[in-house]
């Protein structure tokens, strides 16, 4: 017999039959299934001071545009507070994954901080910062120590273990300038004669990389016999004011520098560089492999390096159509 009971029960059976089948039928952002939900990264460029930075940064946009990676790109124009206010957006907008280019080691402990608090993870790249390891996951960059101590290597073959060497520092602060510096000076231990008269940064730009060379060429011209930078553009400042100067380099005086950029490579292949030791800018797979792992709550390893070679005059003809940046 119909009661009133039993119809109300009816209908919300009815109902309740529909909206889980509507459910089944166009998942919504609440039930999308967890596995096709786009990775969400947000990356705080340091900016574009070099041919190196400007391949990291086209590595990383075109490898998220081929993965369908969300990418939040920030680009800092070199300044610390620039990088850590994208840092802070990056948690507001509740990004999966957080990675930078410290552009110097130190100031980073309450942001990475806040960050670890939104349990939001960091990826280092291609810089290190001077924080409690727990507070990042892990560093995709090169071993800058090793850099220098190549560099310390090949100098030597060049100057026969006998000169008057000025350094071109990187950028004040930053990870890749400390090491690559630490790691010539150990170099340079086995070679008593070789010595480093001047040592300035140039910031890692071609500008003030020539600036700074034209400063030492005014203080000790011919008595330079080499001059180490720590990165190609720096170098190819450094050659325009050597030239202008009036002496040949990669002749009168050895360039030797880190990175590894097309630029330098049309220096050498001119003859007026000697030899470069590579820096792998680009870290866009290695990136987001590393992101996919830590958002989908795996383990990576702490410091995923980077593969790199030591390229000098006599091949650069060859190797320059193979470069890829
Ligand atoms: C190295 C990177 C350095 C490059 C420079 O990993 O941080 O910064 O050597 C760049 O060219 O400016």
């Amino acid at each position: 017999m119909f009661t009133w009971k039993k119809g109300v029960a009816l209908v919300s059976m009815v109902l309740l039959g529909l909206s889980l089948a509507a459910c089944g039928s166009q998942p919504s952002a609440t039930n999308q299934p967890a596995k096709d939900k786009k990775l969400v990264v947000g990356f705080a460029q340091i900016g574009a001071e070099s041919e190196w930075r400007t391949a990291e940064t086209n590595s990383i946009k075109e490898t998220a545009e081929k993965l369908g990676v969300d990418l939040k790109f920030s680009d800092a124009q070199q300044k610390q507070e620039n990088q850590i206010k994208a840092i802070r957006s990056f948690i507001a907008q509740k990004v999966d994954v957080i990675a930078l280019a410290p552009v110097v080691e130190s100031g980073w402990e309450t942001v990475f901080k806040e960050a670890k608090d939104a349990k939001i993870p960091i990826i280092l790249v291609d810089r290190g910062a001077k924080v409690d390891e727990s507070l990042y996951t892990t560093f995709i960059g090169s071993d800058f120590i090793q850099e220098g101590k190549n560099a310390a290597a090949e100098m030597a073959k060049l100057l026969n273990n006998k000169g008057n060497i000025v350094e071109l520092q990187g950028t004040v602060g930053a990870s890749a300038a400390n090491d690559r510096k630490k790691g010539f000076e150990e170099g340079l231990q086995a070679f008593p004669d070789m010595k480093i008269i001047k040592s300035q940064s140039g910031d890692f730009t071609r500008a003030k990389g020539k600036e700074v060379m034209e400063a030492f060429l005014k203080s000790d011209g011919k008595n330079i016999q080499a001059v180490y930078a720590h990165n190609d553009d720096m170098a190819i400042g450094a050659i325009q004011a050597i030239e202008e100067y009036g002496l040949k380099p990669g002749v009168d005086i050895k360039v030797v520098s880190i990175d590894g950029v097309k630029g330098i490579f049309e220096a050498m292949a001119a003859g007026k560089a000697n030899v470069t030791v590579e820096c792998n800018p680009l870290l866009g797979p290695q990136l987001f492999d590393a992101a996919k792992k830590l958002a989908a709550g795996e383990k990576v390893e702490r410091w995923i390096k980077t593969e790199e070679g030591i390229f000098r005059a006599d091949t650069a003809k060859e190797v320059l159509p193979t470069r890829k940046y």
